[in-house]
């Protein structure tokens, strides 16, 4: 994808960080569509024919990264599939309501959650995919993160949601994905928001980190 034609920000941070939550908040407001990379992995999971379902259901319940091939895939189709829908929009076909963004500049702008969160994927996603406008990552601590995820298994249904699943997804964080951010920290290319605070107050730290890119 040509950098004229799509903006992406990454939206790390630890598991329960409260990615999915804020970056359905900030949809509406910048005109993003929304991607997650573990949604995208959780659907082609289910996906009926599917060659990759157990292995995906597998890497997920142990809190291990899917080989980035699998995810970088899903990701590309995704946003073709959001710019072509952009496309028919404009030509007044009928596209489904997600896709259905406020691309005012002519741009796709794209939130990625969860990805990338290895190196290889970092470094094959910038130089064949396209290089993000910034990174954006949701400090939080595992005290925190862990009570969010406990509540959050009562009703989730996610097969990762469960203690000894999270204290590896914990651990994974924290020895694949954390040189991920460190990576592009030394790029000067995060922007980091405290995400212990309220759902409100981090959407309004977020904000004004976005409104210096998105006026
Ligand atoms: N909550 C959120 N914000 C709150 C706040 N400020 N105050 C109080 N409560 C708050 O939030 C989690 C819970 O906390 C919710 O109940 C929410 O209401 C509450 P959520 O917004 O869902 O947090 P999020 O950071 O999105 O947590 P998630 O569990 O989705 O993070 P993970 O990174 O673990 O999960 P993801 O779906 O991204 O990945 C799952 C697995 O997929 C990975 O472990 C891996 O196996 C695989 N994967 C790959 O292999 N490759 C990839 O590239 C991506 C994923
Ligand atoms: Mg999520």
């Amino acid at each position: 994808f040509s950098q004229e034609k799509v903006t992406v920000v990454f939206v790390l941070g630890g598991p329960g960080a409260g990615k999915g939550t804020q970056c359905e908040r900030l949809v509406n407001d910048y005109g993003f569509v929304h991607l997650s990379a573990g949604d995208l992995l959780r659907a082609e999971q289910k996906r009926e024919g599917s060659e990759y379902g157990q292995l995906i259901a597998d890497h997920i319940k142990e809190g291990k990264i899917v080989p980035q091939e699998i995810t970088i895939a899903l990701l590309r189709n995704a946003m073709k599939q959001a710019i072509d829908a952009q496309g028919k929009t404009l030509s007044g076909h009928d596209v489904p309501q997600q896709h259905k963004s406020k691309w005012t500049d002519g741009k796709g702008r794209f939130l990625i959650d969860g990805f990338p969160r290895k190196m290889d994927q970092a470094i094959i996603f910038d130089e064949t995919v396209c290089l993000s406008r910034f990174v954006l990552f949701l400090q939080c601590s595992e005290k925190v993160m862990l009570e969010r995820l406990l509540e959050r298994g009562k009703t989730s249904g996610r097969t990762d949601d469960n203690e000894e699943s999270i204290k590896k997804r914990f651990q994974t964080f924290v020895d694949t994905s954390m040189p991920v951010v460190e990576y592009y920290r030394k790029q000067d290319r995060v922007v980091e928001v405290d995400s212990e605070q309220s759902v409100e107050q981090v959407t309004e730290a977020i904000r004004k980190a976005m409104n210096d890119t998105f006026a």
